[in-house]
């Protein structure tokens, strides 16, 4: 084959100008059969359509991918960035409930139903009491913030203001605290070491009670004392308060008795010594005993040690019952009468 055999064809009319849009097939042939030229025109319509299946796919993807990454319309929580701020937000909350176990725990109780300090996992007090805010401060200014007290047994936590926390540590502390029922963590277990999964302690759905008691600004003032205390209206048989009993309260934050006798059907009187200074206690009887504590029966007076006080209890019937401290529920006993 020689070099002019593959140059095109000379088209004999090509000097003919042909008007755009009309072109005459008897002079538009390129030199290609009828055959090739139509297979090359059907080659070309199922090229458009892989173009344009192409696109529909890439249109598609963009769609979905959309949705993906900014989330379904109105559908919270459903996009990416969302999954991941919640990511984000429960390694908060893990990192916080090992700082409570490590730091807290020993005065507020592991599950935060309260020790030397007062209960942190209530309801009512995470829903109006433990907000945010305050949580901050606490931990900022330290525990005379909460009832104005300058000798509170909490210290200051953020090291802003001298405590060992830092800023982050005191967030994630918060987090923790404030996370709900519906947060579930893998966390190890302080004690054993195993892994085991906690919920956080605030249920979104508590509703107080209508006629709740608001949870007070400082706490010590949910325990004032009745001007009626429960049991003190039963009138106390006269002539003699019958025998004393004595009952001590200790560090940590516990009866020194575990179980007291009295006699079945006499008032009697308890001594009780409160040897924990600057912390409130005092001595109720309730039914049931110091494992299955029920309702209450009689309260004697709270008040922060060093000090005593002699209470008058009215009788009681024969039977168990348990011996606790209004304050520090966790500080139980058990009172055999008969
Ligand atoms: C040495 C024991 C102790 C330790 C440790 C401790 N607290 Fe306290 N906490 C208390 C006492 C006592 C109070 C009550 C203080 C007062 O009224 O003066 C209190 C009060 C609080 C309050 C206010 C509660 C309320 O009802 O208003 C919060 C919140 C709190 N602590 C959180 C924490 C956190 C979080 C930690 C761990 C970083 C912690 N505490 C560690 C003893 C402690
Ligand atoms: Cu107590």
């Amino acid at each position: 084959m020689s070099d002019e055999q593959q140059l095109p064809v000379p088209s004999e009319k090509a000097s003919t100008p042909v008007p755009r849009l009309s072109s005459p097939s008897q002079i538009q042939t390129h030199g290609l059969t009828a055959e090739r030229a139509a297979k090359i025109v059907n080659q070309s319509g199922s090229s458009r359509m892989a173009a344009l299946l192409g696109i529909a796919i890439v249109t598609l993807f963009v769609i979905v991918y959309a949705f993906y990454d900014q989330g379904l319309p109105g559908v919270t929580g459903s996009s990416r960035l969302d999954a991941a701020k919640h990511e984000q937000y429960l390694e908060s909350v893990k990192r916080g409930y090992n700082l409570y176990e490590a730091n807290c725990a020993r005065c507020h109780g592991e599950q935060g139903k309260g020790g030397i300090g007062p209960v942190l996992n209530d309801q009512g007090k995470l829903l109006a009491h433990l907000t945010p805010q305050y949580l901050m401060n606490v931990l900022t200014v330290g525990g005379r913030y909460i009832c104005g007290d300058a000798n509170s047994l909490m210290g200051v936590w953020a090291d802003t203001n001298g405590g060992p926390l830092n800023y982050r540590e005191i967030e994630e502390l918060i987090d923790w605290l404030r996370a709900t029922t519906d947060d579930v963590v893998e966390v190890r277990d302080p004690k054993t070491g195993e892994m085991i999964e906690v919920t956080g302690w605030r249920d979104i759905a508590y509703a107080p009670a209508a006629d709740a008691t608001p949870v007070p600004a400082c706490w010590k003032d949910a325990f004032a004392v009745s001007p009626t205390p429960t049991g003190s209206a039963t009138p106390m048989p006269s002539g003699g308060m019958g025998e004393t009993y004595e009952l001590s309260a200790v560090n940590p934050v516990a009866f020194e008795q575990s179980a007291l006798e009295v006699v079945a059907g006499v008032a009697f009187s308890i001594l009780f010594n409160n040897k924990n200074e600057g912390v409130p206690h005092n001595v109720a009887i309730h039914e049931g005993d110091a494992n299955d504590v029920g309702a209450e029966i009689w309260q004697g007076e709270i008040f922060p040690g060093v000090a005593t006080r002699t209470y008058s209890v009215p009788a009681l019937d024969a039977g168990t019952y348990a011996f606790i401290c209004t304050v520090h529920p966790n500080m139980a006993g058990t009172l055999t009468v008969k």
